[in-house]
């Protein structure tokens, strides 16, 4: 039995060693694995920041295991747990509810993660894990309050129908919220983006949105909610998204998107390495900042490492990012060009990376070089 065991393990130990481990930092050059993730998952090209809204395509998309193919006609959204009511919901008796819309700034954790040093091994964001939509939906809170919370409620858990293996944790991806942001008036069940159906990668054919939080609240594909009376500790809530400094630290959980900005590099793009040149002369730089820890109160552009205030405009809803801008007058040679937000809490982007062990929320400022000629 033992040896029948021993024999068994072996070649699955020999898999581990061969393949990188996720989270583990390296120094390395980019691995065949975060190219696989790279061209699943793909960021907001830096030029979409001229939109106030993303177009659905150019949205940055997320998904940690297979997009699930689901009929909606055949599916139903069950509400349970610690509740009065229990409930089964379809998709038509969801859009028969009353339904908000409304703009809201999506970020993942990670992004930023691939300009760590040592970088950790996971989907290797560069800056542009980012897009605003206008999400249209069930605020949850109706939801809740018809299904009558318990009184020792916690939490809510999310889960949609997405699944597969995480750090050898067989799971469905399952996410939760304390009560009190379960019950915000803007959390909202969402079955259209920008005023269409949702796409199927974007978690057709309901999401959650949670304004604010970094995206990994926001589960897609919703089957279930269930309110619970003692914290989830489920994988992607006790394991993945903590600022960890080493994989035995238990960290502190991610949550509220930090403060950041971001600048359409000006001029055109050299196609290899994406430098930009550009003609002498004045040039408008332009870009957006957001944070779910206060408005953004303040934007600066550095040329060269001098800063400046930027023109902020006012955001279209609490949540999501306003543009910014800033006349430059360019002159001949190259330069180093770069943003830094600042929110009502007092929050200010670092110029330097802080590091951590998923690499989550590195909110470091952008630098862009330039050629002017
Ligand atoms: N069911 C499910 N929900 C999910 C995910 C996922 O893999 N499965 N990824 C999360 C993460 S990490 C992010 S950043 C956002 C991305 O949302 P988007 O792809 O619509 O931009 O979805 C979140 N919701
Ligand atoms: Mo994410």
């Amino acid at each position: 039995m033992s040896r029948h065991s021993s024999v068994l393990k072996a070649p699955r130990r020999e898999a581990q060693r061969l393949t990188p481990h996720p989270g583990e930092p390296s120094h390395g050059p980019l691995t065949a694995e975060e190219l696989q993730l790279a061209v699943r998952n793909h960021s907001m090209p830096l030029e979409a920041l001229r939109n106030d809204i993303t177009p659905a395509g150019l949205h940055y998309l997320l998904n940690h295991f297979d997009i699930p193919f689901i009929d909606a006609d055949h599916w139903h959204l069950r509400i349970g747990g610690a509740v009065q009511r229990a409930v089964e919901l379809s998709i038509r008796a969801l859009r028969r509810a009353p339904s908000i819309t409304l703009p809201v700034t999506l970020e993942c954790a990670g992004n930023g993660r691939s300009l760590l040093t040592p970088r950790p091994l996971s989907q290797p964001w560069v800056l542009e894990a980012v897009g605003t939509a206008e999400w249209t939906g069930v605020p949850l809170a109706y939801l809740l309050t018809q299904a009558g919370v318990d009184d020792d409620a916690v939490e809510v858990v999310f889960t949609g129908a997405d699944s597969g293996i995480q750090g050898g944790v067989s799971q469905q991806f399952a996410r939760s919220l304390p009560i009190a942001e379960a019950l915000r008036p803007d959390v909202v069940l969402a079955y259209r983006m920008n005023g269409t159906a949702l796409p199927p990668q974007h978690g057709y054919p309901l999401r959650l949105v949670v304004p604010g939080w970094y995206g990994m609240a926001s589960v897609k594909w919703l089957t279930s909610i269930k309110v619970v009376t003692r914290p989830f500790d489920g994988f992607q809530q006790q394991v993945a998204y903590r600022y960890q400094q080493d994989a035995d630290d238990a960290g502190s959980p991610v949550t509220w998107i930090k403060v950041r900005s971001l600048m359409v590099p000006p001029g055109v793009p050299d196609f290899f390495t994406r430098r930009r040149i550009l003609p002498a002369g004045p040039v408008m730089l332009t870009g957006r900042a957001w944070s779910g820890q206060g408005a953004v109160q303040r934007v600066e552009v550095g040329i060269d490492g001098k800063w400046a205030p930027a023109q902020l405009e006012r955001p279209a809803a609490p949540f999501a990012w306003c543009a910014w801008s800033m006349p430059w007058v360019a002159d001949a040679g190259e330069h180093e060009l770069s943003c830094r937000a600042t929110d009502a809490s007092g929050a200010t982007q670092p110029l330097e990376q802080v590091w951590n062990y998923q690499g989550m929320g590195n909110n470091a400022v952008q630098r862009i070089l330039v050629s002017v000629e």
